[in-house]
């Protein structure tokens, strides 16, 4: 262990960690939503019937008939494209429920679907229990077909309405509700009673992790094209603000904001088709495996988490040609990331606390006289043992601590001279950080800014396919 230290050369002083700011934490339930990193999203309703991307709430019931529904299949494309969780859009905006509420008229219960018992939050929750996979639901506060949308009665519909996804389809561990926002079948608009529907969240079930714009545990990016701020802070001040219109606005949201009151990260929506349900004419435009990679790289790669909606067809089942994207996919991250190259140089320090890796984890603690010290790391160099060709370094960031990190800079040399040299902003839980491919003996990361004491936690580097770095 002490060998492999010696490979790293502090530069600077290695302190005893003391917390310089006070920094806004996150809770244990959204630290562990940090680590889910990559997940789906599954749109799926009367729109997948109907094909359209906004249904009235006017469509019968009777056009929800998929015909072969299968939540199994869901699962599996799912774990074997590497998602840890399924979150469903268990009402859209047309006020359609995939479950059978008895709050709304408007539901699987009055479809022809299984004779009107069938469930698909019930076939959904259940296998995602048997898969693995956490489970979460998308509800839309707007509903183009309940009766009382507009009034206050509304808001005890809502609520209802997440009482039963609680009491019935739990554990959820993600409950995402959407900022877009009309008008009602009554011509009105809806005042939300957003602290209700938070308590109510927060009573029956306090390890769900809220989505929306403004989170009070997850926010949106600030777009639906998948991808985070390169500078991207876990903070935001959302005092005042709500969801829908009166958010802060989309570029705040994509970076947050650097001296932000609350700890509420970033999660970036995108579909994999052009549009957010099922639609026969986009077959053909399914995002490649390139461009899924692109997109990971530009989420989970900048600190945020990536929910990649894949809109099961008509049959009720993902479509052939998104499961081979997605696979493409998988295996393209997995020989990207396959290889650590510091790790197969044996020229790092074994990182020894194992609640926050995934394995390419590297320095920090370091236990002397039998006590155990953080260390706070400020510059340090990384010796490679050979020359090895990399473009690609990833840093990981002690979010445990919070977010510190505010500038860095990467130098990198092969034994004689300078030959690569980037820099960033934000670290966050990961930074992946791609380059024109280099031979390098040796790199020194500069930790030239911070706001508490620098946390990183972890380095690695990899050479993936060149085609994939940023020039
Ligand atoms: C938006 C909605 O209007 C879209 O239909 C979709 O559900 C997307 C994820 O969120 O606000």
């Amino acid at each position: 262990m002490r060998k492999l230290f010696a490979c790293i050369a502090l530069l600077f002083s290695v302190s005893l960690m003391s917390q310089k700011t006070k920094l806004p934490l996150p809770t244990k339930y959204q630290l562990a939503w940090h680590e889910q990193e990559f997940y789906l999203f599954i749109h799926f309703g009367p729109n997948t019937f109907t094909n359209k991307e906004w249904g009235h709430g006017d469509e019968e019931a009777e056009v929800f008939s998929p015909t072969a529904l299968d939540c199994r299949q869901w699962c599996r494309v799912a774990r074997a494209a590497g998602a840890k969780a399924i979150i469903v859009t268990a009402k859209h905006h047309d006020g359609f429920c995939l479950w059978p509420s008895k709050f709304s008229a408007h539901t699987v219960r009055e479809s022809k679907w299984k004779n009107g018992k069938g469930d698909v939050l019930k076939e959904l929750s259940t296998a995602c229990k048997e898969y693995g996979l956490k489970f979460g639901v998308y509800i839309s506060p707007w509903d183009r077909n309940h009766p009382d949308y507009g009034t206050e009665k509304y808001n005890d519909v809502f609520v209802g309405m997440m009482k039963e996804l609680f009491q019935n389809y739990g554990p959820i561990w993600e409950l995402w509700w959407d900022g877009a926002n009309g008008e009602g079948p009554n011509g009105k608009r809806q005042v939300y009673d957003w602290k209700r529907y938070k308590e109510t969240v927060r009573k029956l079930s306090p390890s769900t992790v809220i989505f929306s714009d403004v989170g009070p545990d997850i926010r949106w990016c600030g777009n639906e094209n998948g991808i985070a701020g390169e500078t991207n802070w876990n903070y935001l001040d959302t005092d005042g603000f709500e969801p829908g219109a009166k958010a802060p606005k989309q570029d705040i949201l994509n970076t947050g904001n650097a001296e932000g009151k609350y700890w509420i990260p970033a999660e970036c929506d995108v579909s994999i088709r052009p549009g957010w349900f099922y639609h026969k004419e986009e077959d053909s435009q399914v995002k490649s495996p390139e461009k899924l990679f692109e997109l990971y790289l530009k989420s989970v790669g900048r600190g945020a988490n990536l929910l990649l909606n894949v809109p099961p067809d008509r049959r009720g089942l993902i479509n052939e040609n998104d499961e081979a994207a997605l696979q493409g996919f998988k295996k393209l991250k997995d020989e990207s990331f396959g290889i650590n190259l510091l790790k197969q140089a044996n020229t790092y320090y074994q990182f020894t606390r194992n609640d926050l890796t995934d394995g390419d984890i590297s320095v920090k603690t370091l236990d002397k006289d039998s006590k155990t010290y953080s260390i706070n790391l400020q510059n340090f160099i990384v010796e490679l043992p050979q020359a090895a060709k990399v473009n690609c370094i990833v840093l990981r960031e002690a979010i445990h601590k919070g977010q510190s990190i505010r500038k860095f800079k990467i130098v990198m040399n092969n034994g004689e001279k300078v030959v690569r040299e980037i820099s960033g902003s934000s670290v966050g839980r990961k930074r992946i950080l791609t380059f024109s491919s280099a031979t390098i003996t040796s790199f020194t990361v500069y930790l030239e800014d911070s706001k508490g004491d620098d946390n990183i936690i972890g380095v690695s580097a990899y050479l993936i396919d060149e085609k994939h770095v940023e020039k």
